[in-house]
């Protein structure tokens, strides 16, 4: 594993505290389900039942569901990635827990880097993939993913998975494009607000207020990657798709207090969830 640290100013250094500390059971009970840990919320249909299970068991089974609508969203994210063979490399950009890369690495054989500002996260997911086995394959660094130092032309496809909200879409897109082969594909899901409400509505400066970030307007995503070598061939407004998630994760034990602002931000149209892959060309 290599320990570099390529953080560059001091709102990186926030970041990396922030996520050094964080232990919310959202996160962690989710993870504990089957050992795959993620940084992002889910889609697809819930089975609401769920809530209605006796007080003794609901809090697993709600945990269960929830995981199970997280995973859903990266095994979507994973299948655009694709097809991919095991002698591919993938990197994953902003990579948490490291629960995207083993995603990546159970679809396709593949073998992934995923970079996070953080040294515990990177602790902690390299010890996920030691735990599996899978850890000549998978391996998790401390690293800027704006800046990784990783090998030019290396990878087959790389992705964002609900990380593009803290750095510069520009100096992000360029480090994809150097990073993937001719042909690559770049996969993105992410939030973003909508141009077409205005600027960021009060749910949106609340989101972001919560986690330290800079929701884009969907407009930059387009604008950076075509002035990347990213030219987008598939968009799906995944916005519907997590509106039940948010909904169940309200009603859940595992409330964070941002609930409500997604759902105002998702409703109120100013705030969208999507997923856009792009062909590096
Ligand atoms: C965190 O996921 C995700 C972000 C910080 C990015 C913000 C996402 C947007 C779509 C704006 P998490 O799983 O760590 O958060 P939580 O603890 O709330 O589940
Ligand atoms: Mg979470």
């Amino acid at each position: 594993m290599s320990t570099q640290d390529t953080r560059t100013t001091r709102y990186q250094d926030s970041i990396a505290a922030y996520w050094n500390a964080e232990k919310n059971p959202v996160n962690l009970l989710l993870g504990d389900v089957d050992g795959l840990y993620h940084h992002h919320y889910g889609i697809g249909d819930p089975d609401w039942s769920v809530l209605d299970t006796p007080a003794e068991g609901r809090d697993e089974a709600v945990i269960k569901e929830l995981h199970r609508l997280e995973q859903a969203q990266a095994d979507l994210l994973a299948h655009h990635l694709g097809p991919l063979l095991p002698g591919d490399k993938v990197f994953d950009a902003g990579c948490g827990r490291g629960g995207g890369s083993i995603v990546a690495n159970l679809h396709y054989g593949c073998s992934a880097d995923g970079v996070t500002l953080s040294s515990e996260q990177a602790a902690f997911a390299n010890e996920q993939a030691r735990k599996r086995g899978v850890d000549d394959k998978v391996r998790y660094h401390v690293k800027n993913m704006l800046d990784t130092g990783l090998e030019t032309g290396a990878y087959a496809a790389s992705w964002n998975n609900e990380s593009t909200m803290y750095v510069e879409l520009g100096l992000l897109f360029a480090e994809h494009a150097r990073l993937l082969r001719r042909g690559g594909r770049y996969v993105t899901i992410t939030g973003c607000y909508n141009d077409a409400y205005g600027l960021p509505s009060r749910a949106v400066s609340l989101i972001n207020a919560h986690y330290i970030c800079d929701i884009h307007p969907r407009s930059t995503y387009f604008r950076e990657l075509a002035a990347n070598r990213l030219v987008p061939n598939t968009v799906i407004d995944l916005t519907a798709a997590t509106i039940p998630y948010w909904e169940m994760r309200a009603k859940s034990s595992l409330v964070t207090g941002i609930e409500d602002a997604f759902l105002d931000a998702y409703k109120g149209g100013s705030f969208q969830y999507l997923l856009i892959a792009a062909d590096r060309v």
